[in-house]
């Protein structure tokens, strides 16, 4: 039997082949593919961030354990879907100006894509100008913003007073997340909801255009 310490253990180590393995061989063992997600894949990567805050592992190692993390989210893709759909809403993800980090972001396209969205992901380090001639050219209804850093959060801000200073505020529906982000600062930037998790931002979404 796999377990979900052996993947965190290689994610740490940086060993790609092994944590392709071991979650090849948790789904074969037929290992929901959202424990392995979860239990597998994010601890391990809250291990590394750790790791990365005590100075025990550096940015190029980081971002092995990341490119690890997402290859095995490539497998895991088809295995995660819902069930149930949100018809054809629009919906524009970016991560915000200054801020690299991905993966949560992706996760996040990937579920709503799942639930039926047409999701355009910008990708990262996108300007407040760019989302709000997306929301435009795209027609969307749903805009989702991601921040990994403090330093960052205020971004999220500036994109939503653009888009309210762009005149398309009424057009769509603002949701954010990101590690740092909360439902406390959601309110106070004046968007429309904030998710914790990908499962629960596609969620959401679907409340607010159902
Ligand atoms: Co960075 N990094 N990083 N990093 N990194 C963090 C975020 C950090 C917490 C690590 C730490 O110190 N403990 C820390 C931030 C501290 C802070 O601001 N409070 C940090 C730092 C400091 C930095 C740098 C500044 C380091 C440096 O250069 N000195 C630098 C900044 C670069 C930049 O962005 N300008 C940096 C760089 C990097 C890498 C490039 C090396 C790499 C990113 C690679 C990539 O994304 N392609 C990286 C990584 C991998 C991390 C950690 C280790 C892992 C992030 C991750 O992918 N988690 C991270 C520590 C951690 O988070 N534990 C860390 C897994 C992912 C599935 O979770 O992204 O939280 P997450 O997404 C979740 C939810 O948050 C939510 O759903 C997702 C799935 O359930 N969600 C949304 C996310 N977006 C959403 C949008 C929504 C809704 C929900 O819209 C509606």
């Amino acid at each position: 039997m796999t377990d979900f310490n052996a993947i965190q253990e290689a994610l740490v180590g940086c060993d790609q082949d092994k944590v392709t393995q071991l979650v090849n061989q948790l789904i074969a063992e037929k290992t929901p593919a959202s424990d392995i997600l979860n239990k597998g894949l994010i601890a391990g990567m809250d291990i590394v961030g750790e790791k990365m805050e005590n100075g025990d592992m550096f940015i190029p190692e980081v971002l092995m354990a990341a490119r690890a993390m997402g290859n095995c989210v490539e497998i895991l893709k088809p295995l995660l879907g819902e069930d149930e759909t949100a018809g054809s809403a629009n919906v524009i993800i970016g991560t915000v100006k200054g801020d690299l980090h991905d993966i949560g972001k992706n996760l996040v396209a990937m579920m709503m894509e799942s639930a039926g969205m047409t999701v355009h992901n910008l990708g990262v380090d996108i300007e407040p100008s760019v989302f709000v001639e997306q929301i435009k050219e795209k027609n969307a209804q749903i805009i989702c913003l991601s921040a990994l850093l403090t330093t960052t959060m205020p971004m999220m801000k500036q994109t939503v007073d653009a888009i309210v200073e762009s005149g398309l505020r009424e057009q769509v529906k603002i949701l954010i997340g990101g590690a740092p982000v909360t439902q406390a600062f959601a309110d106070e930037i004046g968007a429309d909801g904030f998710a914790p998790d990908a499962g629960s931002a596609s969620k959401l979404a679907k409340t607010l255009v159902n």
